[in-house]
């Protein structure tokens, strides 16, 4: 098997765990990196022993041709990025959020469409394990058809200190955390017709929305909610847990605090302990996030080799994104919003 090169633009907060996993992805190396601030290019470029360095990503692209590149800056660069790549024929993997305006996505997905360049979005969530189990007891019929799902992030954890742009932004939890939860009910649930949101900011010291209360409809009775909150003292602090609760005709499903699953059919029910592998680079709280970011990128190379297009793909990731955006345009209107309306 002949390794793909890649490389990576924007060494800073989540990068670092972008570069320890691809160390674990078979068949791939990072042999190239980008940053336009040199300490955090110094900084990545010893950790890893990455000798090929560029402040600038086209002279790098250009330079190196790598098979893929990864883009791990925020959203602002997300387009010019993305285009680069496609224009140069490179397929690429892009961070969420895809971009600040649907406009941009759209432009974003047609570029790399019409060059036949891959394109994937960093949409991780659906990919931690404890969700991937969740998926599976519902295709698995156990709980046979579900008409209620709620999917729940509530938290009072320190993002701002390793993120402080998240503190800066007109836009916080909807755009920055909703979108993981909205990508994941659309994962167990499919896509939504309809969604009403309400938002909040509780904590003065930031700018945008820290709570977020959305009602999705889905194909059938299929109805759920989705939460998230960056205001909330727990007891004890869950954060970056997704709770999941889904009731079908035949059963319950819960994935409870601790990566708890609880089934519950008519025979009983069953526990099970879901938790994230700690893998060697990994360190707590943060190992739930840290295993999906290794098992998305190594669906992204297993699709680049098999010519498959990625789970969540650019095109796929639109309609995550558009349901961002109908959240807040539902909290700014206070009407129900057809996410469709949106694409
Ligand atoms: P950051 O600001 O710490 O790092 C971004 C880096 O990109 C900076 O060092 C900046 O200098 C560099 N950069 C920006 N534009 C550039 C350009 N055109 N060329 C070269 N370098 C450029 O940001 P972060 O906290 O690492 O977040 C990056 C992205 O990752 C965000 O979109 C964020 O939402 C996302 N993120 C995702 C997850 C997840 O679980 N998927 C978790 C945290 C952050
Ligand atoms: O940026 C966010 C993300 O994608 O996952 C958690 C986070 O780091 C803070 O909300």
């Amino acid at each position: 098997m002949t390794t793909l090169g890649g490389a990576l633009i924007g060494c800073g907060f989540f990068a670092v765990n972008q570069m320890h996993a691809w160390g674990q992805v078979p068949g791939a190396a990072i042999t190239a990196i980008c940053d336009r601030d040199p300490a955090r290019l110094q900084a990545v470029g010893d950790a890893f022993g990455i000798a090929a360095r560029y402040a600038d990503a086209e002279t790098m692209l250009r330079e190196v041709r790598p098979d893929f590149v990864d883009i791990a800056t925020t959203a602002q660069s997300h387009r010019a990025l993305v285009e680069l790549a496609a224009s140069l024929k490179i397929p690429a993997i892009c961070q969420k959020p895809f971009a600040p305006t649907m406009a941009d996505a759209r432009a974003m997905v047609e570029a790399c469409e019409s060059a036949g360049v891959p394109l994937m979005v960093h949409e991780n969530f659906r990919w931690q394990s404890a969700i991937l189990a969740v998926k599976r007891v519902l295709d698995e019929g156990t709980i046979g058809t579900p008409f209620f799902g709620r999917v729940s992030f509530r938290s009072r954890y320190d993002v701002f200190s390793g993120q402080p742009y998240l503190a800066e932004g007109e836009r916080f939890i909807v755009e920055d955390l909703g979108i993981h939860a909205l990508d994941v009910a659309r994962f167990l649930f499919g896509n939504a017709s309809a969604i009403t949101a309400r938002t909040a900011r509780v904590n003065p010291a930031i700018r945008g929305e820290d709570v977020a209360t959305m009602l999705l409809a889905h194909a059938g009775a299929m109805t759920s909610v989705v939460d998230c909150s960056y205001a909330t003292l727990n007891e004890e602090e869950l954060f970056p847990q997704t709770l999941v609760e889904i009731d079908g005709d035949a059963g319950s499903l819960r994935l409870g605090a601790g990566y708890r699953l609880s089934v519950t059919t008519s025979a009983g029910a069953r526990h099970e302990d879901v938790s994230p592998e700690l893998l060697p680079w990994a360190s707590r709280p943060w190992h739930n996030i840290q295993e999906s970011v290794l098992l998305i990128q190594r669906h992204f190379v297993d699709c680049l080799r098999e010519g498959r297009t990625p789970d969540t793909s650019g095109a796929d990731n639109l309609k995550t994104l558009a349901l961002v955006e109908a959240a807040y345009r539902s909290a700014a209107t206070g009407r129900t919003i057809d996410p469709a309306r949106e694409l």
